[in-house]
């Protein structure tokens, strides 16, 4: 029925070996504390590939006693601004250097197209590496006025011991977006990776320390949420949190840190944005946008445009081209040039979207195509496409993170504001239209923290990301990260002499 690659019979042999599958703490690959291991999987087989040291709470807090000592002890915090930034470079370029490897380990753990890993993620972590060693040394305060006879000025310092958890749908960027900000405004790290994903940050990380990052700066703990992940939540010696994921673990993380030590929290969390199709729209490029708002990365991204709107005047023969779109999507082996979609990540997401499409069939939705999997080996799902889809239906209320594009019908700007903007999410939207007022009116109406006009998944490190309502707290990248990883200190001095 599709017109794509098929699934490989034999998965093409990833071009790359597995050197690092311990624990890094204080500049050194240790094993875990219990000595356990879990298996990390190829999710183009659900072969397992490599056994990874597992962390937990012991683990979790020699990495933040590394981390501690690396940040009251130094050198970091106290070298000059200008020594940090060359470090950040440095590692840029040794990822640059090494970037086939790099893409291929991300492909084999992810199921991400090579081609995407390679030319996509990783040239984003590149520069948004550069973008924050621009910064390193820029970051300083203000003087200010006071009614009285006093010098006043901020200081920007570090916050400290910096805990980040990251998820598995774009491993590399996610470690981009925390430690580029990080490390930059001289703070120290515990990140945890995601149990899927544990393989490029440990590579990466293996590269800091080459170009010259002290040990103890950057620790890696692989593990899972309830063990690692929330240790580190609960830290008392954490000075900051900073979390990706799904809006439920969110919720807990915030809990945790609340509880302990009131460390400070940033929460990029899950969507279900809009993506608004005006009767004016270029329907062929708007069919292609919306096909690739949507089906980017398997669908495993928490901006994806999820929901279609589409105008009643063009909605047919949009639905015709959307549909006809999805069924050439090339879908199969990730390493294959050419393929468009890989498989998802695992087991538990493979099987958790095949239950939102039996869904949105149950509650009358159209099955335009797709709607199962893809051979019979890994977790390859069929591009699938609803129309007739209604706003209180599960498919157009939850997040899906898979291969599925429900397509909306609206016939008034004002009446699919009020619905684009109907549901607890509010992380990204996206509108197309070749009337300037109405990209304005819609983009200034909708609730959430990015809108695309006439493009989407635009990503440029400078721009500032993260979500209204419950996709989030916080912004990541650009200026906007900075202040996640600061502390504002102001030093009050009175003037002997006032008049000078
Ligand atoms: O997310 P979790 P999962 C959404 C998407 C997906 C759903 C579930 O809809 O289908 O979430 O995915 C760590 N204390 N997104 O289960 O649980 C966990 O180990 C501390 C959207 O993978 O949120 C991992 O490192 N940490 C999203 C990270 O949290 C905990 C990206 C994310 O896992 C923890 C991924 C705990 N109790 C999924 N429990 C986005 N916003 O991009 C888990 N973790």
């Amino acid at each position: 029925r599709f017109s794509t690659a098929a699934v490989a019979e034999e998965p093409i042999t990833p071009p790359v070996q597995i050197d690092h599958t311990q624990l890094l703490i204080n500049g050194e690959f240790v094993d875990s504390a219990s000595g356990k291991t879990f298996p990390t999987y190829d999710p183009r087989t659900g072969e397992v590939i490599a056994q990874v040291a597992e962390g937990h709470a012991e683990d979790i807090n020699r990495a933040v006693s590394a981390a501690r000592k690396a940040f009251d002890e130094g050198p970091w915090p106290k070298m000059t601004a200008y020594e940090r930034s060359r470090i950040l470079l440095r590692f840029a370029d040794l990822v640059e250097k090494h970037s086939n490897e790099i893409a291929a380990l991300e492909t084999w753990n992810n199921g991400k197209p090579y081609e995407q890993a390679a030319m996509a993620e990783l040239p984003m972590l590149v520069r948004l590496f550069h973008y924050y060693a621009g910064w390193a040394d820029k970051i300083h305060g203000l003087t200010c006025p006071a009614d009285g006879p006093y010098h006043v000025q901020t200081l920007h310092e570090p916050i400290g011991v910096a805990g980040q958890i990251i998820p598995w749908n774009f491993p590399l960027l996610m470690f981009a977006w925390k430690v580029g900000p990080a490390l930059a405004c001289g703070n120290t790290i515990v990140l945890k990776t995601a149990e899927q994903t544990p393989l490029t940050a440990l590579y990466v990380a293996k590269l800091f320390h080459e170009a010259g990052l002290p040990p103890g700066v950057l620790n890696i703990v692989s593990g899972f949420g309830p063990t690692a992940g929330a240790a580190l939540a609960s830290h008392m010696d954490v000075d900051k949190l900073a979390f990706t994921g799904s809006t439920d673990t969110g919720k807990i993380v915030l809990e945790l840190a609340a509880k302990s030590n009131l460390k400070p929290v940033t929460l990029e969390l899950g969507g279900k944005s809009p993506f608004i199709i005006c009767e004016d729209a270029d329907i062929d490029n708007a069919v292609e946008l919306a096909h690739f708002a949507l089906f980017f990365n398997q669908g495993q991204c928490c901006c994806a445009g999820s929901r279609t709107f589409v105008h009643e005047r063009i909605y047919d023969e949009f639905l015709e081209k959307a549909k006809a779109r999805a069924m050439k999507r090339v879908v199969g082996d990730p390493f294959k040039k050419g393929v468009e979609q890989g498989p998802q990540i695992d087991s538990e997401q493979f099987e958790k979207v095949l239950r939102y499409i039996r869904s949105g069939i149950e509650s009358n939705a159209t099955l335009e195509c797709g709607g199962g999997r893809l051979g019979s080996k890994g977790f390859y799902i069929q591009p699938t496409v609803f129309s007739n889809v209604q706003d209180d239906m599960l498919i157009a209320q939850d997040e899906i993170f898979g291969p599925v594009q429900s397509i909306l019908k609206f016939n008034d700007i004002g009446d699919v504001i009020k619905r684009a903007n109907a549901t607890r999410y509010g992380l990204a939207a996206g509108v197309f239209t070749s009337n300037l007022d109405t990209a304005n009116t819609i983009s200034r109406a909708l609730k959430a923290g990015t809108v695309w006009v006439n493009c989407f998944d635009v990503f440029d490190a400078a721009i500032p990301f993260g979500g209204y309502k419950m996709s989030g707290i916080g912004r990541e990248k650009g200026i906007y990260s900075l202040n996640n990883y600061l502390q504002v200190k102001a030093v009050v001095t009175p003037l002997k002499n006032p008049a000078w």
